[in-house]
């Protein structure tokens, strides 16, 4: 395990392979229970607005709960191996799901229209109390990311094969990769379900911004290639090509690949016959 500034515990190239490939990276209990508690009251009072790329540092000044949460040392190496330093804010949000109120939110990715092949932002959820299966925990369908849909498009799909619905203890903190398919679900407790969302956008080239030690462990490799239930018997082969591109940008090795992949289809000859 490796730190940089301040005590940061980057992530290992497993973990951002299986970012890679799943869509989510969850950390689990990671913010302690004191912080919990003030979380409580800091977000019951709302956290004000931030305008849309404000470099995280001027967003949420030195003292501030945000700014702690995000120097915490897991939330903060997280933060730098996907993204890198000091990024900007895009929004951020305060998301309630009331005790026995409402719905489940449809189904959707938090972008209209975002076909970055090559680059991606990421959005902490942190939930400052614990998340039973009752209290409209956020489902999130792994490995969905990579897929091109346009925002709440797939709100008609329900109940996906191996779909995850949230549940953690308090101070957990999830990062999703912005295509990621996700949706609040309803709160069928008697609880008040708080989640504060900030969307990153990098001002950096994201690449090998991990601890990157591990390269070339062969898990790596296990977690790119990992399959995911819902996923149909061709089209979702895709899904493992789209991962291969972002694996090259995030590491600059263009001949990286599983299988010949990408390598079969990028032949084209340009010699003409002799
Ligand atoms: O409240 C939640 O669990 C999810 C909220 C959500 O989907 C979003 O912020 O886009």
């Amino acid at each position: 395990m490796k730190t940089k500034d301040m005590g940061e515990v980057l992530l290992t190239s497993a973990q951002m392979a299986r970012f890679v490939a799943r869509g989510s990276l969850r950390l689990d209990a990671v913010v302690p229970p004191e912080m919990n508690a003030e979380a409580l009251h800091v977000l019951a009072e709302g956290v004000p607005p931030v305008p849309y790329g404000t470099a995280v540092s001027r967003a949420f000044p030195q003292g501030t709960f945000v700014h702690r949460l995000l120097e915490l040392p897991q939330v903060a190496g997280a933060l730098r191996s996907l993204v890198g330093p000091e990024p900007n804010v895009d929004h951020h949000a305060v998301h309630l799901r009331e005790p026995h109120g409402g719905e489940a939110q449809p189904l959707h990715a938090d972008a209209v229209i975002d076909v970055r092949p090559d680059a991606f932002d990421v959005q902490l959820m942190y939930y400052p109390h614990q998340v039973t299966l009752e209290m409209g925990g956020t489902l999130s369908v792994p490995g969905s990311h990579l897929r091109r849909t346009n925002e709440s498009d797939t709100g008609r799909y329900q109940n996906l094969r191996g779909q995850d619905r949230l549940v953690c203890p308090a101070g957990t903190v999830v990062f999703l990769h912005h295509g990621l398919w996700h949706g609040g679900r309803r709160n069928d407790s008697d609880t008040l379900r708080y989640m504060f969302k900030i969307r990153f956008n990098p001002v950096v080239r994201q690449r090998l911004l991990w601890d990157t030690a591990d390269l070339d462990d062969p898990q790596v490799l296990r977690e790119l290639d990992a399959h995911f239930p819902w996923y149909e018997q061709a089209t979702g082969r895709l899904e493992r090509y789209q991962r291969i591109l972002l694996w090259r940008e995030l590491t600059g090795d263009a001949t990286f690949d599983l299988d010949h992949w990408v390598t079969r289809v990028a032949n084209r000859p340009q010699e003409d016959a002799a």
